[in-house]
């Protein structure tokens, strides 16, 4: 087929009409992102002439995707949440804010208002059959080395089936999920259970697109964190534990080498009866370096909707970064 009509003056006033540009009223931003995004669009469908039944059916997988709510699970399979940080490093490296652990990807798997403890959490509720435990501990320090007692290190995994409380309804409330404040030296521990990966179910939406794509939907076993602190850069990051078949093949695109990290067995008796633990274990350290900063702004992670937060949790954690 060679037909061809982006460039024709019907099709340029069709688009300006639909993005508003002849209305007074709505947002100048959304227009012109609107005429853009809608301009790609259409030039792509003239481009690669896309038939009424291929774009029917991207409508129709849309409709899935969003009676799913798979929208926040799809972006990071197409990239968008490494590429924001692909931009935000670059950002940070153009203002000279470099230094200290990497960022990367918060997923959609995050809830808001876990229980919060002084130093130590434990994190799983102990009804995991095949769980095995896990030791993680670190300290936090700024970039001259010095620890940074009372930093919130918020801290979210899977279970040994890769299922995330809250969304999975199987497990209990808040199951592997804490906030733990660091102690005088700066340090953070919690006994929990080793993560596995976490898979795109089979079938679902986002597995379609994958497949066309002929990419799998699989993570490596990782574990999720927030930290923060007054006066410090906020920091959403992630490890991956060392040694998984997707450590270094993440559908999600969240792995840097600076955050692989392995997970150490240890069965030797002492260290056992060290941390009060019923047999051998699995050992994870992760120490996190923070930039400092006077901005409070960057000492608060950005605004997105999560779930159980709202703005009114936005704003106090705002004013909580100036009092310091
Ligand atoms: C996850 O656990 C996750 O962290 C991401 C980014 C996507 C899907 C599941
Ligand atoms: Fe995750």
């Amino acid at each position: 087929m060679t037909v061809k009509i982006f460039d024709t003056p019907e099709v340029q006033d069709f688009l300006n009409s639909v993005a508003g540009f002849d209305q007074a009223g709505g947002n100048e931003r959304a227009k012109r992102i609107m005429h853009r995004l809608l301009s790609d669009l259409f030039k792509l469908i003239d481009d690669f002439d896309v038939t009424q039944e291929e774009y029917w059916s991207a409508v129709d997988l849309l409709n899935a995707l969003g009676h799913e709510t798979q929208f926040g699970l799809l972006s990071p399979g197409l990239g968008f949440d490494h590429y924001l940080d692909m931009r935000q490093d670059a950002i940070d490296a153009e203002a000279k804010r470099t230094g200290g652990t990497p960022r990367t990807i918060e997923g959609p798997l995050y809830v808001a208002g876990a229980p919060e403890a002084e130093g130590f959490a434990r994190m799983d509720d102990g009804q995991d059959p095949d769980g095995e435990t896990m030791w993680l501990t670190g300290q936090v320090r700024d970039l001259d080395g010095n620890p940074v007692p009372g930093a919130k290190v918020e801290i979210w995994h899977a279970n040994s089936k890769g299922g995330y409380s809250f969304f999975d309804k199987t497990q209990s409330e808040y199951n592997l999920r804490r906030t733990i404040v660091t102690d005088g030296a700066g340090r953070y521990t919690a006994r929990s259970i080793v993560p596995s990966g976490y898979g795109v179910p089979e079938g679902a939406p986002t597995d379609q697109v994958l497949k066309a794509l002929g990419r799998h939907g699989e993570r490596p076993a990782h574990i999720h964190y927030f930290v923060s602190a007054p006066g410090h850069q906020h920091l959403t990051t992630q490890i991956n534990l060392a040694g998984d078949p997707y450590t270094y093949d993440d559908f999600a695109f969240a792995t840097r080498e600076e955050l692989v990290v392995p997970a150490q067995r240890i069965d030797d008796p002492a260290e056992i009866a060290r941390r009060e633990l019923d047999g051998p274990f699995a050992e994870v350290v992760f120490d996190v370096e923070l930039a400092r900063t006077d901005a409070p702004e960057l000492q608060v992670r950005h605004a997105r909707p999560r779930a159980k937060e709202d703005e009114q949790d936005r704003a106090s954690q705002l004013a909580g970064t100036a009092k310091v």
